[in-house]
């Protein structure tokens, strides 16, 4: 059943001073009244003291603190309940067990917040925004869900589908009247709604590869012979000492990879062996794998050791061979005495030079267009998000070829349709249950 009762732990379990527990559905209140005392739904919105039974022997749970939210006034649009009790493992799983035994039956992943798009309380961009908001691992992810959360994309995509729906209108007389030559709207300005239009379109779609990066991480990927300090610059990136530094060269074997806040962005750092020809079947295999990397990498970082003399040619195929945008460094300057600092950034791990700079550019690098963008305009940031908005463009498009190639008004406008009904999917209006469950399928239980 759609709104049968249900209830869950929203909270981790574990040693917590409170836990948060959701109880929702249509029958909900009357759930609670069996479980929790006193029982009182009105007024709404009001926490009150509760003590909680378990309603077959009526032995103590916990006491706890209720409050009550009539459909369609909640987080999911049914009856709600918003119950705080004492955290820890036992309490928690008690509680959900004695308002289970009262009648509500345990949550699946994302059923709370998918009752919330079926009974119209957030659409389904808001939905994966909230899934991004608690899954934020940096302030940018945070920020850019946030605004999500509070329609930023939704409301440029309805303003998109607003436009479409003009151009449909502007095309109208024409479709009424097929025979007469000359309409009422000049064709001039068909074409500028429509380049109005995918204009937009496009420029949605401009934001996808790095919104994208900013759900994953961008991959940085270190590089450079060994021994060039890149294990070193790793740690310095991370904050910790989480890879092996040693004079020797050919110490890191394996790609290391962790993850890092870069400016408020987030990075997916990967420390490699250093690229040489290698006798060692280990190191060669850890060569193999650094090569691996690179192919995958959003942007590489290649050092150099400033204090030591530089095979050009080599540094030049390296570079020439990566298909990412490669940040140049020069490392341990403190050993050198500055003159042989060419490249625009050079740092010292010993004593934290450049590091600064290093940052500023990774994250100029890696989030250029977004740092550019700021964080009020809408961002495309899921494949989901960008194959509905590649497949409105085409359609649009096509549209205009048709109209170019004299096909009947009629027939061009049913691509505007037809884009119309992709944004319709993407922001969730009418959405079937197969779209539903791959959105959903990511979620945690209480949410
Ligand atoms: N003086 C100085 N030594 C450094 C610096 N960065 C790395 N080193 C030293 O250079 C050697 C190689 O460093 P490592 O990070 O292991 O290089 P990797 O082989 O490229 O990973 C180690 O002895 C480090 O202590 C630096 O900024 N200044
Ligand atoms: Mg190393």
């Amino acid at each position: 059943m759609l709104s049968d009762p249900i209830v869950a732990l929203a909270t981790p379990p574990g040693r917590s001073a409170l836990a948060l527990i959701r109880l929702s559905g249509r029958a909900a209140f009357d759930v609670a009244a069996r479980a929790l005392h006193p029982f009182h739904p009105d007024p709404p919105r009001t926490v009150r003291r509760v003590q909680v039974v378990h309603p077959a022997t009526g032995a103590p749970v916990d006491e706890a603190l209720a409050a009550c939210f009539r459909g369609p006034r909640s987080y999911t649009g049914e009856d709600l309940v918003e119950l705080s009790t004492h955290g820890g493992l036992l309490v928690p799983a008690a509680v959900v067990a004695a308002l289970v035994a009262a009648g509500a039956r345990p949550a699946r992943p994302g059923e709370l917040t998918r009752r919330a798009v079926l009974n119209g309380k957030l659409d389904l961009l808001q939905a994966e925004a909230t899934a991004d908001l608690i899954d934020a691992g940096s302030p940018a992810q945070a920020r850019r869900a946030l605004h999500q959360l509070d329609r930023g994309l939704s409301m440029r995509l309805h303003e998109l589908r607003t436009e479409l729906l003009e151009l449909e209108a502007l095309i109208a007389y024409e479709i009424d009247f097929p025979e007469e030559d000359e309409g009422p709207v000049a064709p001039e300005r068909v074409v500028r709604a429509w380049r109005a239009a995918r204009d937009r379109i496009a420029r949605l779609l401009d934001t996808a590869p790095e919104g994208e990066r900013l759900r994953e991480g961008a991959l940085l990927v270190i590089a450079g012979r060994p021994n060039a300090g890149k294990s070193s610059l790793f740690n310095a990136l991370l904050g910790t000492e989480r890879a092996i530094v040693t004079e020797i060269p050919g110490t890191t074997r394996d790609a290391v990879e962790a993850h890092a806040v870069v400016e408020g962005f987030p990075f997916r750092v990967v420390d490699t062996a250093g690229l040489r020809e290698s006798d060692d079947r280990v190191e060669r295999l850890g060569i193999e794998v650094s090569r691996k990397y690179l192919a995958a990498a959003d942007l590489v970082l290649f050092c150099r050791d400033a204090g030591c003399e530089m095979r050009d040619t080599e540094s030049q195929e390296f570079l020439a061979s990566c298909r990412a945008p490669v940040v140049e460094v020069m490392t341990k300057i403190d050993l050198t005495d500055g003159s042989t600092v060419r490249r625009s950034v050079a740092v010292s791990v010993v004593t934290g030079a450049g590091l600064a700079d290093l940052r500023r550019k990774l994250a100029e690098v890696a989030f250029g267009r977004l740092l550019a963008l700021g964080d009020v305009e809408p961002v495309v940031t899921r494949a989901r998000h960008r194959g509905a908005l590649e497949c409105a463009l085409a359609e649009v498009d096509a549209f205009h070829a048709a109209r170019g190639s004299g096909v009947d008004a009629a027939a061009a406008a049913t691509h505007l349709r037809a884009a119309v009904g992709t944004l319709d999917d993407l922001i969730g209006v009418v959405t079937p249950d197969d779209v539903l469950d791959r959105v959903f399928a990511t979620f945690c239980v209480g949410k």
